[in-house]
Formats: structure tokens, sequence, C-alpha cells
């Protein structure tokens, strides 16, 4: 078997986005939720044809993948694919670069303004999913998904697959219960303090 897919190495340690993000929250959320769904993946595909390929190779082919646990298979990946994004995107104390304010502020009046719409979006969506600030065909816009559907996992089958994420906050439960508990939004603002404005506005600066 050639499926030695590991998780992503965080470049940071679990309590260096204290108190926003909490350790423990963070261990949790990395060793075991994230390592779950990697595992998962794993699983699915290790007697299947496809046990062989990258997981890149997957991804840009899932429309094309053909084993009984295709639905398992793409909650999973998305799960793994959602949480390495995730990871890249957090940081303490950055600068929201000139270039992306300038177009936040054209899309959406300010960043304030941006802020607003994007925490609104993250509180009202209901149940398990992810809220998104995405890039396509050049214009920004703020959309949610449901557990762990992906804009990076290109289905076809939603109008913002296709788009490159720039921001994505996870909204599951496990994400911020055992330090927010039910005040959901104060995680969801408590985001902007960890959030790595240079990481987005490099996303941003990418052609698509
Ligand atoms: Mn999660």
């Amino acid at each position: 078997m050639d499926i030695n897919f590991k998780l992503p190495v965080l470049s940071y340690s679990y309590d260096s986005l204290e108190p926003f993000f909490d350790t423990k929250t963070m261990e949790i959320h990395y060793t075991k939720h994230h390592q779950a769904y990697l595992n998962n993946v794993i699983s699915i595909l290790k007697n299947t044809e496809y046990c062989k390929k990258s997981l890149k190779y997957i991804i840009k082919n899932i429309k094309e993948i053909n084993i009984s646990s295709k639905k398992s298979l793409i909650n999973n990946i998305g799960g793994h694919i959602n949480h390495s994004f995730f990871w890249e995107i957090l940081k303490k104390n950055t600068v929201l670069p000139d270039s992306l304010k300038i177009s936040l502020d054209n899309s959406f009046g300010s960043i304030n303004e941006f802020k607003k719409y994007f925490e609104y979006i993250a509180v009202n969506h209901f149940g398990s999913g992810w809220v998104w600030l995405i890039k396509k065909n050049n214009i920004l816009q703020v959309i949610s998904t449901n557990n762990q559907d992906s804009p990076i996992v290109d289905l076809g089958n939603f109008d913002y697959q296709g788009g490159i994420p720039l921001i994505g906050l996870d909204l599951w439960e496990h994400s911020y219960y055992l330090k927010y508990q039910n005040r959901k939004l104060e995680y969801i603002k408590s985001f902007w303090n960890v959030l790595n404005w240079n990481k987005v506005n490099n996303l941003f600066l990418i052609d698509n």
C-alpha cells in the first residue's frame, strides 16, 4: 500500500493562538478531528485502484472516481483539505495589506462592513459547515458550505466551486465548544485576531 498521507506540519505551537483559539481546542482539533478525516480517506482508498495515487490526483479527479463509498470519500477528503487550508491561514498580529484592503473596501463598502457580513453569514449558517471568502472570476464573495463541502474539491455542483478560497473558518462545534460553548458569535469575532492577513493577501494575488 502506497498511501502515506500525513497531516500537514503546523508552523506554530498549539498555544500560539491564545487567548483567542485555546491550546486544548487546537490540539484536539488537529490531532483528533483532522487526523480522523485523514484516516478515513486512507481506509476508504486502501483496497481500491486509487490507493497508489497522490492526494492531489484524487482531488483533481474526484468527479471521475468510481468507488462504492464515494460520498464518504468526498466528506472526508473535504475534511482533510478544509482543515489543511485552515491551519495555514492562522497567525496572530498580522496587518491587512493594502492590495486586499482596497479590494475588500470596493466589494463590501469597508473592512468593517466586510467583517460584519462575514460574521452574519457565519453565525446564521445552520448546523456544521464552513464560512469562506472566495475569489472567483476576480469577484470576492462570502459563502458558507455544509458539513465538509469545500470550494477546493470541485464537484461542479455548486457555483462557488472553482473559486480560490482566501479565508475559511470552521463552524463545526468542535472548533469552538471547549472555549466558547454556545457563544458562536464570540468565536467568529475572535477569528479576526488570529487570521493571517499576509497569507490571505498572497492567495488574493493569485490569478484565477
Ligand atoms: Mn474542524
